[in-house]
């Protein structure tokens, strides 16, 4: 009878304590981080029209809102977000995907933190 080698898993070491920030090993499509110093990187990120972000949260809470009324589209002087995605709420650890169906530049920002922001372009 023949005997199998053994085989050894690597695990990394993200079991052994309580952190959970996303690992790097993931590959993830389109990733946009929020990061702990309070910037969406890339700041400014471009996708084929019916493409998808992932948003990207650490151990920080942050929100991604491209749509509120008349309250964000006052705070981007006039823009319209119309035809943008489903807003993200605030979260840490966590990955969220939005689909991007209508050609246009969708600025978003979180609520969380005032001056995060960040803009999508669908082309
Ligand atoms: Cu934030």
């Amino acid at each position: 009878m023949r005997r199998l080698a053994p085989v050894v898993l690597l695990l990394g070491p993200a079991c052994a304590t309580g952190a959970t920030a996303p690992s790097a090993s993931i590959s993830l499509h389109n990733p946009v981080q929020a990061t702990a110093d309070l910037q969406f990187t890339p700041r400014e990120f471009t996708v084929s029209v019916g493409d998808s972000v992932t948003f990207v949260f650490g151990s920080v809470s942050h929100s991604v809102e491209f749509q509120k009324g008349e309250e964000l589209k006052a705070y981007y002087g006039g823009a319209s977000s119309a035809g943008a995605p489903a807003n993200v709420d605030v979260s840490a650890n966590a990955t969220a995907v939005r689909a991007f169906p209508t050609k246009g530049s969708f600025k978003y920002r979180c609520t969380v933190h005032a001056g995060m922001l960040g803009e999508i372009t669908v082309q």
